[in-house]
């Protein structure tokens, strides 16, 4: 396994001093040049987003007169203030919470319960899943902190449509869009050839430490929500990881920093959306609510539980499910008093190979819904136009 980590630490290597000396040679062009060269060569985003980047921290550090009209949304997607659950204590609804010590040691009637959570919600929260709260508290501590640099720090790290890695500040590329009001930071953790710790902020000081201790974590505990989601389905514990392309999966992290915003009732934080990947396990801000799942007609704002995770079933398993499990359409409402910061943990499979419904789910009476498509096709759907509730996946059923 060292082996193996050093043969291929050795091949990002050489890998990055190749793409070092690419990038040197791409520095020195137009950017309508490197847009061509990008559009030509890779997967049609470029290097540039349409219009210049506007920090929407920096914009709610201004004092604003009038509230943007590029972050206000149309009037069928505002949030609804009175949505249940909006005050913590109104707590009758939540999502599920399944404790993982519980279903790990066989527990049929938790093993039910997952089953429930991925049928019908979407969406669980799982409490002693063994990711030590220190380590989560050091990690969102961390990001707070990088939040609060000075603005040159960050843009250190500005980020590009071609890969999205680093500080950005919006999703999709389509000119004129209504944004959102949040930035972000995007790294990777697995293939080891995109862990790139250059592209990781250097401030604070340990941040780096911690989060390559975090993603390991994460990986585990991804890794072992799937071997049970799996077996849930009737299949063996490996199948769907082995679906994921086996050790080769995928493993990057958004950061979410959404600022105060001045008028919450017109702005949403994320738009809805499902994600496009596998599995998501995010670590909510446990003392700022934001996050609500669609459940039926309604936005049920999640109520998290200190230090739990809160997992929810990507577009890649539904299809893989053949949509027994669904992907479930989500957002984030924002508020004018408190700034929130979510750690979103993406566990993917590799990206080139194709993802189709298991064999194994498939019978004459419930055929195939999706065709195959490899995830590095399938995620430009978010990454050129942005979150569009479940538009992606529901477009993807074969037509037939
Ligand atoms: O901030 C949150 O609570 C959710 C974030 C999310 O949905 C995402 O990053 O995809």
């Amino acid at each position: 396994m060292e082996a193996e980590t050093t043969d291929k630490t050795k091949n990002k290597n050489s890998l990055n001093d190749q793409e070092q000396e690419k990038e040197v040679k791409v520095d020195n062009m137009s950017d309508q040049d490197k847009n061509k060269i990008e559009t030509k060569n890779t997967n049609g985003l470029g290097y540039k987003w349409p219009e210049p980047i506007v920090r929407v921290q920096s914009l709610a550090e201004s004092k604003l007169t009038t509230f943007p009209y590029r972050y206000i949304k149309p009037p069928s997607q505002r949030p609804q203030i009175t949505t249940i659950n909006h005050k913590p204590e109104a707590a009758a609804i939540n999502i599920p919470i399944i404790d993982l010590v519980s279903l790990f040691s066989g527990n049929e009637y938790e093993k039910k319960r997952l089953s429930e959570a991925c049928c019908e919600w979407g969406f669980f929260q799982v409490i002693n899943h063994g990711v030590r709260p220190e380590l989560m508290d050091a990690a969102k501590e961390g990001w707070k902190n990088f939040f609060n640099l000075p603005i040159e720090a960050k843009e250190a790290y500005s980020n590009s449509p071609k890969t999205y890695e680093g500080y950005g500040s919006r999703l999709g590329v389509e000119k004129g869009a209504i944004l959102d009001w949040s930035d972000y930071y995007f790294l990777h953790f697995l293939p080891l050839l995109l862990k790139d710790f250059n592209k990781w902020p250097s401030l604070p000081s340990n941040i780096r430490e911690v989060m390559d201790e975090y993603g390991k974590e994460l990986v585990k505990l991804g890794g072992r929500l799937m071997r049970v989601l799996s077996s849930n389905l009737g299949l063996k514990e490996e199948q769907l990881q082995e679906s994921f392309g086996g050790e080769d999966v995928g493993a990057c992290l958004r950061v979410n920093y959404y600022p105060k915003c001045p008028r919450p009732e017109l702005a949403l934080g994320l738009s809805s959306h499902s994600d496009p990947g596998g599995i998501t396990i995010l670590f909510p801000d446990d003392q700022v609510v934001g996050l609500q799942v669609r459940h039926g007609d309604t936005w049920i704002t999640v109520n998290p539980l200190r230090h739990a995770f809160i997992v929810n079933i990507g577009d890649q398993v539904q299809i893989l499910s053949n949509s027994g499990y669904k992907s479930v359409e989500h957002r984030v409402i924002v508020n004018s008093e408190k700034e929130r910061v979510s750690l979103a943990f993406f566990y993917n499979p590799k990206s080139d190979i194709p993802i189709q419904p298991l064999q194994q789910l498939v019978t004459s009476t419930n055929p195939p819904l999706y065709p195959p498509m490899t995830f590095d096709q399938y995620r430009l759907f978010i990454r050129t136009q942005g979150p569009r509730g479940k538009s992606h996946v529901d477009s993807h059923i074969s037509s037939r």
